[in-house]
C-alpha cells in the first residue's frame, strides 16, 4: 500500500502542467550542485532528505534576484504589513514549483540522478505555525498578495515547535512535539543584519528575522514573510560559566528561547498568559522597529507622515500590542507629542475580528503588563483616560463607556484597544460582520459605523485547486481553453452552463480517480480500506463543540442502529471521514474524538455493516493531509450552530473541488448558497434568527424522548455499547446535551437540529445515485467558487489598504 500511495503521489505530480509558466533557468543544471553542497556527496549518493534540501535551495537560488528586486521596490513605496501570530503555511516546495512553473524541470532534475520527485516532496515537514482557519487564511492571503503583485509583507514568529503532532492511543488523542525545522529548512533565510533588540522590564532579547519567500503564480514578484526568532543578547553569560555556575549561564538563554519556542495550541483561548503576552509583544515590537526604521531611511525622520506609507492589518487581537508599541516608538524614540503620535496610529491600523465566541476576545491582567513593560502599561492607561474623555464629550453614557473602555478594573481588553485605534474593522463573512455590528461590537458600530466593513474570506486556488487537484485543473484548462482561471477564478462563472454530458462524465471520472488515490493514501496512513465507489462524506476542522462534530457522530451511530434494526434498509455505501485536533486542555473536545474513534471501531468491525459504512478518523490533520482529502470529497460537512462559525474556509476549498455542502446557514455557507442556489447545496437546521425564539421553549430532554432514534443513540453512550475506558467522558457528553442542572443543556442545539440534519443527509445520499444530476450540481459549485478565491478577498482589502500592484520590471 505504501507503494500504491507513492505511485499515486507520483501520478499527481506528473499531471502538473507548466504551460507558459516557466520563469527561470533550468533546474537540471543547478540542482545537482546544490544537492552536493548540502550532502557533501555526489547527488546520486545523497539521501532523499538531502535531495529535498538541495532542490529547495535551487528554488531559492532561482528566485533570489526577483526576491531582492521586489523587496527594493516595495520598501520605497506604500506598504501593507500583515501582523499575525499564526501562519499555517504547510509545505513550500511543490507550491513554489507550481507557482514558478518548474514542476517538470524539477522532475527531470532529480530524475537525472535516479530520484523520484514525489518521494522527494514527501520529505518536507509541514510548517504548522498556526492552529486552523485563522492561520491558514493568513497563508492564503500571502499567496494572493504575491500573485497580485501587491506590496504586502507578513510578520510573525518563527516557532521552533509548530502545532502539536496528534496521535491516537486507544482512540484517545495524545499530543507530541512538532520540531518541524530541526533538520534544516531552506525556505527561511536568516537575516543577521536586520536583527532588533526587544526590551522587557525583566529581560532584553535579540529578535533575529528569518525571511520566507512567497512566490506568486505567473509573476516575477516574490513577497516576504518575516518570522522573528528570539535569541539572547549574548550566547551565554561567560562570567557565570567561568565561575562554574553553568546552570545560571544557561537559564537566561532558555528563558529567551522560550519566547519563540512553541505555538499555543488553542483556537480560541490562551493559557500560559505571561509567555503568551511576551510572544505577542516580541514580534510586534521587532516588526514595528523595522517598519519605522525603513520609513526613516526612505522618507526622513519626520514621522508624522508614517501612515502615508504604512498600514498594518491586525489578524485578530493577538498583535494588538502593536498599537501602544507604535505610540511608544513615535513618542519616546522619535519625539512626537501624544496628539501627533495618536494621529499617526489611528491612520495605521486595521483590525480583523475572527470570532464571536466571547471567550476569544483577549483580556490580560494589567499586572502582566506592569511586570513585562511598565511603559506600555502607562501608554495603555493614557489611551484609556483619553478614550473616556473622548466618549464622554460625544455624549456616550457612562455604562457604555465603562463597558467598552480599554481598561476595566484590572484587565486590559485587547479587542477594545483595537476597535478604538483602528481606521477599519472587519468581520470575515457577511453574516459574521452583521453579527459584529448588531451584537458583539454594537457599541462601537453606533459610534463609528464608517469603520466597519465586511471581507468575506477566501482561499488560494493555487494550492487548493491547481496544486492539489491536477486532474480537475486539467479539465478546467480544457473547458476554458487556458489556465487563466488560476489567476482569475471568477472566469469560471462564464462556464456554468458549459457542462455537456462529456464534461459531466469526466467530472465523475476525475472524482473517482481522486477517491481511488485517497483510498490508497488512507490505507497506507491509517490502515483502513475504503471503497472509492462509496460516498466520501468529510468533516475536517478543529474540534470544537460549536462545530458540532458530535451531531455528525450521532447521525452515524443512528444509521448504524437503523441498519441493525432493519437489514433490508437501502443505504448507499458511505465513508465518513474526520480530521480534527482538540486543544490539549479541552476535555469535552477530546471526548468527542474518543467517541468518534469508538464508533469507528464498532462500525468498521461489524462484518455486515462495514460492507456499507466505514468511519475513518485521519490522525494529525494538517495542511498536507487536507490536500489529499479535499479533492476526494463528495460531501462537505459545514454543520456549526448558526451564528457561531465566523466564516469557515474549508467550505470554500471543498466547493472548489466539487464537493457539495451539507450545512447550516452559518458563516460563509450563506454566501456559498447564494452563489450556487438552493438546488445545489443541502441546507438544514435552525437559523441564527430563529434560534433565540426556539430556545425559549427548547427542551432537549423532550427532544431526546420524542425524536425517533435519539434515545437509542444517546443511551449507547452509557450502556456499554461504546467504551471510553472508564473515563466517564461519554457520560459527560450525554449530560452536556440533556441535563440543565449540569449547565444550560445542549448549548449548541445538537439535539434540536438532529432531525433536520438526518433528513437532509439521508436525502443527499439518495441523490448521489443519480450521477448525472449530482455532477451537474458539482459543476455549478466549481464554476461558482470564483468569489471565494482569496484573490477576490485581497483585492477588497487592497482598497481599504490603499495599495496598488507593484510588478517588478
Ligand atoms: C476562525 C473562525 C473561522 C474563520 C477563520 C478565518 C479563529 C479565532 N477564528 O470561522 O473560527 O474561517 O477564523 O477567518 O480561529
Amino acid at each position: 500500500t505504501t507503494l500504491q500511495s507513492l505511485q499515486f503521489s507520483c501520478s499527481r505530480i506528473l499531471m502538473q502542467s507548466d504551460k507558459g509558466r516557466k520563469m527561470t533557468q533550468n533546474l537540471v543544471q543547478t540542482v545537482p550542485s546544490q544537492v552536493r553542497s548540502v550532502s557533501g556527496h555526489p547527488a546520486a549518493a545523497s539521501t532523499q532528505m538531502e535531495v529535498w534540501q538541495g532542490l529547495s535551495a535551487a528554488v531559492v537560488d532561482a528566485i533570489a534576484d526577483n526576491w531582492h528586486a521586489t523587496e527594493q521596490k516595495y520598501r520605497a513605496g506604500r506598504m501593507e504589513h500583515y501582523f499575525s501570530a499564526e501562519f499555517l503555511m504547510g509545505r513550500a516546495l511543490l507550491n513554489n514549483l507550481t507557482n514558478l512553473g518548474l514542476v517538470k524541470d524539477a522532475e527531470k532534475a532529480v530524475g537525472a540522478f535516479g530520484q523520484n520527485l514525489s518521494d522527494i516532496l514527501e520529505q518536507e515537514p509541514d510548517a504548522a505555525l498556526g492552529n486552523g482557519g485563522l492561520g491558514r487564511l493568513a497563508a492564503c492571503f500571502l499567496d494572493s498578495c504575491a500573485t497580485l503583485d501587491l506590496p504586502v509583507a507578513g510578520y510573525g514568529i518563527l516557532y521552533r515547535y509548530g502545532l502539536f503532532k496528534q496521535l491516537f492511543s486507544d482512540g484517545f488523542q495524545t499530543e507530541h512535539p512538532d520540531p518541524w525545522m530541526e533538520e534544516g529548512y531552506p525556505f527561511v533565510i536568516r537575516r543577521e543584519e536586520a536583527q532588533r533588540v526587544v526590551r522587557y522590564n525583566d529581560l532584553v532579547v535579540r529578535a533575529v528575522p528569518y525571511d520566507m519567500p512567497i512566490v506568486g503564480y505567473g509573476t516575477k514578484n516574490v513577497n516576504t514573510l518575516r518570522l522573528w526568532r528570539a535569541e539572547s543578547l549574548e550566547e551565554f553569560d561567560y562570567d557565570a560559566f567561568n565561575s562554574q555556575r553553568f546552570t545560571d549561564a544557561i537559564v537566561e538563554r532558555e528563558r529567551t528561547a522560550d519566547i519563540s519556542r512553541v505555538l499555543y495550541p488553542n483556537d480560541t483561548t490562551y493559557e500560559g498568559k505571561v509567555l503568551r503576552v511576551r510572544q505577542q509583544y516580541f514580534f510586534c515590537s521587532a516588526s514595528l522597529q523595522e517598519i519605522v526604521d525603513n520609513y526613516v531611511t526612505h522618507h526622513g525622520d519626520d514621522l508624522t507622515g508614517f501612515a502615508d506609507f504604512n498600514s498594518i492589518q491586525l489578524n485578530d487581537t493577538h498583535p494588538v500590542l502593536a498599537i501602544p508599541e507604535l505610540m511608544r516608538l513615535l513618542m519616546d524614540e522619535h519625539h512626537l507629542g501624544w496628539e501627533d503620535a495618536w494621529a499617526v496610529v489611528s491612520k495605521t491600523f486595521a483590525y480583523t475580528n475572527h470570532t464571536v465566541l466571547a471567550e476569544a476576545l483577549e483580556t490580560w491582567e494589567s499586572s502582566i503588563f506592569e511586570q513585562l513593560f511598565p511603559r506600555i502599561m502607562e501608554i495603555v492607561r493614557e489611551i484609556d483616560r483619553r478614550f473616556r474623555e473622548d466618549l464622554a464629550a460625544r455624549g456616550i453614557s457612562q455604562d457604555v463607556i465603562d463597558y467598552i473602555a480599554p481598561i476595566s478594573g484590572s484587565s486590559v481588553r485587547m479587542a477594545w484597544i483595537a476597535c478604538y485605534a483602528s481606521y477599519a474593522i472587519n468581520g470575515v463573512a457577511a453574516l459574521h460582520t452583521d453579527i459584529l455590528k448588531r451584537d458583539t461590537l454594537k457599541d462601537w458600530y453606533a459610534i463609528w459605523p464608517e469603520r466597519f466593513n465586511n471581507k468575506t474570506n477566501g482561499v488560494t486556488p493555487r494550492r487548493w485547486l491547481r496544486q492539489c487537484n491536477p486532474r480537475l485543473s486539467a479539465l478546467l484548462d480544457d473547458v476554458t481553453g487556458s489556465d487563466a482561471w488560476v489567476k482569475d477564478l471568477s472566469l469560471l462563472e462564464g462556464y456554468a452552463d458549459a457542462a455537456d454530458n462529456a464534461v459531466l462524465d469526466r467530472l465523475a471520472e476525475i472524482k473517482h480517480s481522486n477517491k481511488a488515490d485517497f483510498a490508497a493514501w488512507i490505507s497506507a496512513r491509517e490502515g483502513v480500506e475504503i471503497d472509492p465507489d462509496a460516498i466520501f462524506d468529510v468533516q475536517i476542522k478543529r474540534l470544537h463543540e460549536y462545530k458540532r462534530q458530535l451531531l455528525n457522530a450521532l447521525y452515524i451511530l443512528d444509521l448504524y442502529f437503523r441498519m441493525k434494526e432493519d437489514p433490508s434498509l437501502q443505504v448507499p455505501k458511505r465513508v465518513f471521514i474526520f480530521g480534527a485536533k482538540a486543544a490539549p486542555g479541552y476535555i469535552r473536545a477530546k471526548g468527542v474524538i474518543k467517541l468518534i474513534n469508538a464508533i469507528a471501531e464498532l462500525v468498521n468491525n461489524d462484518p455486515v455493516i462495514s460492507k456499507t459504512l466505514k468511519v475513518v478518523f485521519v490522525h494529525n490533520y494538517n495542511v498536507s493531509p487536507a490536500e489529499h482529502i479535499i479533492p476526494a470529497a463528495d460531501i462537505s460537512e459545514q454543520i456549526s450552530m448558526a451564528g457561531k462559525e465566523a466564516s469557515g474556509t474549508s467550505n470554500m476549498k471543498f466547493m472548489m473541488n466539487g464537493a457539495l455542502t451539507l450545512g447550516t446557514l452559518d458563516g460563509a455557507n450563506v454566501e456559498i448558497l447564494d452563489s450556487v442556489g438552493d438546488d445545489n447545496a443541502y441546507i438544514f437546521g435552525a437559523t441564527e434568527e430563529e434560534l433565540p425564539v426556539l430556545r425559549e421553549t427548547y427542551d432537549p430532554h423532550a427532544t431526546y424522548e420524542t425524536v425517533p432514534g435519539l434515545k437509542r443513540v444517546l443511551d449507547a453512550f452509557i450502556d456499554g455499547t461504546l467504551n471510553d475506558n472508564g473515563f466517564g467522558w461519554f457520560a459527560d457528553l450525554r449530560r452536556s446535551l440533556l441535563e440543565a442542572s449540569y449547565e444550560p443543556a445542549d448549548v449548541y442545539y445538537v439535539l434540536g437540529d438532529f432531525a433536520a440534519y438526518r433528513e437532509t443527509k439521508d436525502r443527499m445520499a439518495a441523490d448521489y445515485a443519480d450521477q448525472r444530476a449530482w455532477q451537474r450540481k458539482v459543476w455549478v459549485n466549481i464554476t461558482g467558487s470564483g468569489r471565494f478565491s482569496s484573490d477576490r478577498t485581497i483585492s477588497d482589502y487592497a482598497k481599504v489598504w490603499n495599495i496598488q500592484p507593484q510588478p517588478i520590471a
